[in-house]
């Protein structure tokens, strides 16, 4: 890139943005191309612990569930899904400042998780998330505003030959899947370190890149989303007791779950005054 290209000038243009700060910038990228990258506030240690503790979710669940082969048969291999029922440093992870200001600023400020899982991307195996999908299945619309975050912590790093995250740009605001040939000659892969977060607009066209690595690549998703959503896991009913503080509370949907009659959902108000 020449220094005449790192200067823009522009013309009949009135209107632009003007990020000055990280978040700024990061909001600026998922809204126009989908997805950026940003550093987290998570230290080596803990990254250190979620990916063990990922793997030990994972060996539970597959345990719970009669062996990894009932989840081969649904196509739910190698993801820990809830990992924070059983391991509190997921709280921490869905906790970090750094997300919840882009959520603020995309979503407002009432917003709750709808998922968390870590996806385990084994050398050579195959894997679900291998195929293009939003974090909003069967959506074919788009809308005005980011209707949905999804953050992606990676837990190690992140190119081609690790399977890192492969992203069609632009496509949150597109409503069909593109055809075969655009898709070939327009992904790419996004590039990131241990404890970065790739952040995008849940409704972009996305999936896992295959691993050709000796060593296994981990990842932590978190599907942010508005209250008006219902989560997929009742994350209250599975850690109300581990959450310490009332924004843990309120971001793992305290108070969010389907009130079981008319009257308790006026008790609720009534009881929050
Ligand atoms: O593992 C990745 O790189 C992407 C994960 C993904 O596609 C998902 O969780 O929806």
């Amino acid at each position: 890139m020449s220094t005449l290209d790192q200067h823009v000038i522009c013309h009949g243009v009135t209107e632009r943005y003007t990020s000055t700060t990280e978040t700024g910038f990061c909001i600026e990228e998922i809204l126009t191309k989908g997805y950026s990258v940003i550093p987290g506030s998570l230290d080596a240690a803990t990254i250190a612990r979620v990916s063990e503790c990922s793997d030990k979710a994972y060996a539970k669940q597959c345990e719970l569930l009669g062996g990894e082969a009932n989840l081969k048969k649904i196509n739910d291999a190698n993801i820990a899904r809830a990992p924070s029922a059983d391991f509190d440093v997921f709280i921490d992870v869905a906790m970090d400042p750094r997300v919840h200001a882009v959520a603020n600023a995309l979503l407002g400020k009432n917003y709750i998780l709808y998922s968390q899982n870590a996806i385990i991307n084994v050398p050579s195996t195959d894997h679900y998330q291998f195929s293009w999908h939003r974090d909003l299945n069967y959506q074919h619309w788009t809308s005005s505003r980011c209707l949905a975050l999804s953050a992606l912590l990676c837990v190690d790093p992140f190119d081609e030959i690790t399977g890192g995250t492969y992203v069609l740009p632009a496509t949150h605001k597109v409503e069909k899947f593109p055809s075969d040939r655009y898709v070939i000659e327009n992904q790419l892969c996004v590039h990131a370190r241990p404890g970065d977060w790739i952040l995008f607009d849940s409704m972009l066209f996305h999936r896992t890149g295959r691993n050709a690595s000796a060593a296994v690549r981990r990842a932590v998703n978190h599907i942010i989303v508005p209250p008006f959503m219902a989560q997929q896991y009742d994350f209250m009913n599975m850690l109300g007791d581990k959450l310490k503080t009332a924004e843990e509370r309120v971001f793992f949907g305290q108070g969010r779950q389907t009130a079981s009659s008319a009257i308790e959902w006026r008790q609720i108000r009534i009881n929050r005054l």
